[in-house]
């Protein structure tokens, strides 16, 4: 028997869609879309690749744009500030699954667990998340690996 264009289509729709909510898929839900924000943040030389001194940038450049009144603490206040400008890059929908992680990774670095994120606290981890994500250790971070964030700084 042949597939229809048209079956052959829903089937790679359903397939992709599976994919994309499917817990057992290598990038979890929102990681890709998360891998695709950093990269159109943080990667200044358009390789689609982030080196560790994009990475020292941007995580100082996202720190900024999170403390929202700049006084060099962030709060959960401030990150849920972020769901319209990030709405308004990808889509609602993608900003509501991005948030959430956005505030998780953003609260394990509350090292003293006081409700708010210093820049201190921010910069210390940030290396150690670098780390942790360059699975191939080539000093670099692709999209894949990127895609990888939330599971690698919860699961391990
Ligand atoms: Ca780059
Ligand atoms: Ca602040
Ligand atoms: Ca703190």
């Amino acid at each position: 028997m042949r597939l229809s264009t048209s079956k052959v289509l829903a089937l790679s729709a359903a397939a992709a869609f599976w994919a994309a909510v499917s817990p057992t898929f290598s990038a979890p839900p929102g990681g890709d879309a998360l891998a695709d924000l950093i990269i159109d943040q943080f990667d200044t030389s358009g390789d689609t690749i982030v080196g560790s001194e994009e990475w020292q940038y941007g995580i100082k450049a996202a720190f900024q744009m999170m403390d929202e009144d700049g006084d060099g603490v962030i709060t959960g206040g401030e990150l849920g500030a972020l769901e319209e400008p990030i709405g308004g890059r990808i889509g609602e929908v993608g900003a509501k699954l991005i948030v959430p992680i956005i505030k998780r990774v953003v609260f394990s670095l509350d090292a003293d667990k006081n409700g708010c994120v210093s820049s201190k606290e921010f910069a210390d981890r940030a290396e150690g998340i670098f780390k942790k994500l360059d699975a191939d250790v080539q000093g670099t971070l692709s999209r894949t690996e990127l895609a990888q964030l939330p599971v690698r700084l919860f699961t391990e």
